[in-house]
């Protein structure tokens, strides 16, 4: 007879184990009053795995490829190796675009060996009164490229879109409406007129955004399995295939004669913002990185329990991370990285994070904190960080290498949030660069 304590352990384990697996997204607690946030203890970012001390600059770099490594393996997953880099055909020149301020440029770059696709357009504009390379900002939209602004010569997406009922999209097909949509998240003009290039692609060219959507994008197109892979738990989720095609965008930008390839910030907004943060953390040769409202797997911070959670973003979006980042769900704590050591990636580059006051979701003061705790890997390169630890007013930047602000108002990219970026920029990529290491 088969000792009964197993089976009872066996029942019990089930008993504890299912809920916490199964959770539906509205029975996952959630906290949004500070008083309530209980203590939490962070990984040192200057104290290796092996428990050996950092003490100089010059073991960073090892320190450094040790936590890309555990991002890799329990946040976002490893980006597959050998996987191409292409050349980029530019389709088109239009010199006289946007009133006849600016050059517009559409790009086409394949992501794969395969020419029918995925491939990841790009729309560029370059401001037409500069005198040599200019600096770029590029970052990807949510709903194609056409909707960043009114430019007739932007053709839409051609595959999957959200669905967005005020635009006339409810098949998840582009349409003509959503035109100019999104155009007041991006001042492409003034942009332009404080002497940037802006460059921007549709994220659902590298993959649409819902579960299962990776069979219809890159990661569907190079998996083993194909369509029918089964992802193991530390290969990428969507936003690892989201931050690979960022640096397909820098492939081709530091191609074009027009751009400073050495002054090239990324940007993003809220998933596209962990987005941002994911591709600056493991890609050198972009100069800046912008997290605008990241919120949880971006700037905030995930064991500090308030707004958004690990356990609730794996239940609602269950493709965006790799399939290790569950097993936190309900232990954060065992979370060997957390994401102040996502921003440290970064270290000496500047980096900006932009919270707003209504978005509690994103957990403003986790974003701040995150850069708080980032600081001592800054100053290993003897350059300033955040340079305090108490959260600004509203409405007003700080910071000198690392910057942070917190806007009134909601869950949004505005004008307001671009001119703490414009001013960020002014100060870091309008002086000569040094010359980065290229991959
Ligand atoms: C929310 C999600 C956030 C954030 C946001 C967005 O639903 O919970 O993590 O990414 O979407 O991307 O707008």
């Amino acid at each position: 007879m088969k000792p009964r304590i197993g089976r009872w352990a066996l029942l019990l384990a089930l008993w504890v184990g299912v809920p916490a697996l199964a959770r539906g997204a509205d029975s996952i607690a959630i906290n949004e009053n500070e008083a309530a946030v209980p203590p939490y203890q962070l990984p040192n970012p200057l104290v290796f795995e092996s428990g050996r001390v950092l003490t100089n600059k010059s073991s960073w770099p090892w320190r450094r490829l040790e936590l890309l490594d555990l991002f890799s393996d329990h946040v976002y997953g490893h980006t597959p190796s050998g996987l191409p880099r292409r050349k980029a055909d530019v389709l088109s020149i239009e010199r006289n675009a946007l009133g006849g301020q600016a050059t517009r440029k559409l790009v086409r770059i394949p992501l794969t060996r395969k020419d029918s696709g995925p491939y990841l357009d790009l729309l560029e504009y370059l401001p037409n009164r500069a005198t040599g390379p200019v600096p770029l900002f590029v970052g990807y939209n949510f709903d194609g490229n056409h909707t960043v602004t009114s430019d007739p010569g932007v053709p839409l997406p051609r595959g999957w879109v959200p669905n967005r009922p005020r635009s006339g999209i409810s098949d998840n097909r582009p349409q003509e409406a959503s035109r100019g949509s999104a155009a007041p998240a991006w001042p492409i003009e003034e942009i332009l007129k404080r002497g940037y290039g802006f460059a921007t692609m549709y994220y659902g060219d590298v993959e649409p955004d819902f579960d299962g959507g990776w069979r219809e994008g890159l990661r569907g197109a190079v998996a083993r399995g194909g369509t029918n892979h089964v992802f193991k738990p530390g290969e990428w989720g969507a936003i690892g295939a989201w931050a690979w095609g960022l640096s397909r965008a820098v492939d081709y930008l530091k191609t074009d004669a027009g751009v400073d390839g050495r002054r090239i910030a990324v940007i993003g907004h809220s998933r596209l913002g962990k987005t941002a943060l994911w591709a600056g953390a493991q890609d050198e040769r972009i100069a800046l990185v912008i997290a605008n409202e990241s919120g949880e797997g971006g700037a905030a911070l995930a064991r500090r329990w308030f707004g958004e959670t690990v356990e609730r973003i794996n239940t609602s979006f269950p493709h965006w991370f790799c399939g290790n980042f569950k097993k936190y769900n309900t232990n954060v704590a065992a979370l060997p990285v957390d994401q102040h050591e996502l921003i440290a990636l970064c270290t000496p580059r500047p980096v900006y994070v932009g919270s707003a006051e209504d978005d509690r979701w994103a957990d403003p003061r986790g974003e701040f904190l995150s850069l708080v705790s980032a600081e001592p890997v800054y100053a290993l390169y003897e350059v300033k960080g955040l340079g305090t630890a108490e959260m600004p007013p509203v409405n007003t930047s700080v910071g000198d290498t690392l910057g942070y602000h917190i806007r009134t108002g909601p869950h949004a990219l505005t004008i307001t949030d671009w001119e703490h970026y414009l001013n960020f920029a002014d100060r870091h990529l309008k002086a000569p660069q040094p010359p980065r290491p290229s991959r």
